[in-house]
């Protein structure tokens, strides 16, 4: 199966985790994109949906499922995102799209995370994919320094790239990230940091991975 094959299996695979009557937690990228033609089949038996960004909002609302903003929900039961790598605990580095901050925002607002990816995502130890960390722009310099200083971790500017908040991005490289609860809960407290791409506070509550064999389940 091609990579975009086992994408489409992860996306339909994802539509029986959303429970009858629910507002969904969508989040973003092309295998969300297969999920999102998936939940249109469905779309009947929703509320609607709360989005990580812009481009899944306009392909929600083209394919006819209400979108609502974060701020009119209370919680979600469950969002449903993608991840550019994932350990078999659950824990995700995301934000190679640049949408870390929404996308967290959304993953705490729900009570289930699951997360949908093709296995080449899964790693034993996660950091070979760079970390992306949203920084206000004025501590860029100084959030590296110390991302060298404290993990080794080598950070460059993501070129030409402004969030949906108006910040910047740090992709680092070099990484081992054995602890990333430890990671995010210390990276997530300096000072300019807005979001570090680590999850694992909001880490998967399940993960389909797309495999030549169907879809594995991992819990
Ligand atoms: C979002 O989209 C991100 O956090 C992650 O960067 C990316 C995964 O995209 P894709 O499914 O296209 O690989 O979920």
């Amino acid at each position: 199966m091609t990579q975009d094959e086992l994408k489409t299996l992860v996306g339909q695979a994802a539509v029986q985790y959303v429970p009858a009557g629910a507002i969904v937690g969508v989040g973003t990228g092309s295998t969300v994109n297969k999920f999102i033609d998936a939940l249109a089949t469905i779309k009947d038996q929703i509320r609607g949906a709360v989005s990580s960004s812009v481009a899944s909002t306009e392909r929600l609302k083209a394919l006819g499922i209400p979108v609502l903003e974060a701020c009119e929900v209370e919680s979600l039961p469950v969002y449903i995102d993608g991840a550019d790598e994932v350990d078999p605990r659950g824990n995700m580095i995301k934000g190679g799209g640049a949408a870390l901050t929404r996308e967290k925002i959304v993953a705490d607002l729900a009570e289930r995370f699951v997360c949908i990816a093709d296995e080449s995502k899964l790693v034993e130890v996660m950091g070979r994919f760079p970390l992306p960390v949203e920084v206000i722009p004025m501590a860029a310099v100084q959030v590296a320094r110390r991302l060298k200083a404290q993990y080794g971790g080598e950070a460059t500017l993501r070129a030409g790239c402004v969030t949906d908040n108006g910040c910047h991005i740090l992709d680092v490289r070099g990484l081992k990230i054995t602890d990333p609860a430890a990671m995010e809960a210390d990276i997530s407290q300096w000072p300019g940091v807005v979001t570090v791409g680590i999850f694992a506070r909001n880490k998967a509550s399940v993960c389909l991975l797309g495999t030549s064999d169907g879809v594995r389940t991992l819990t």
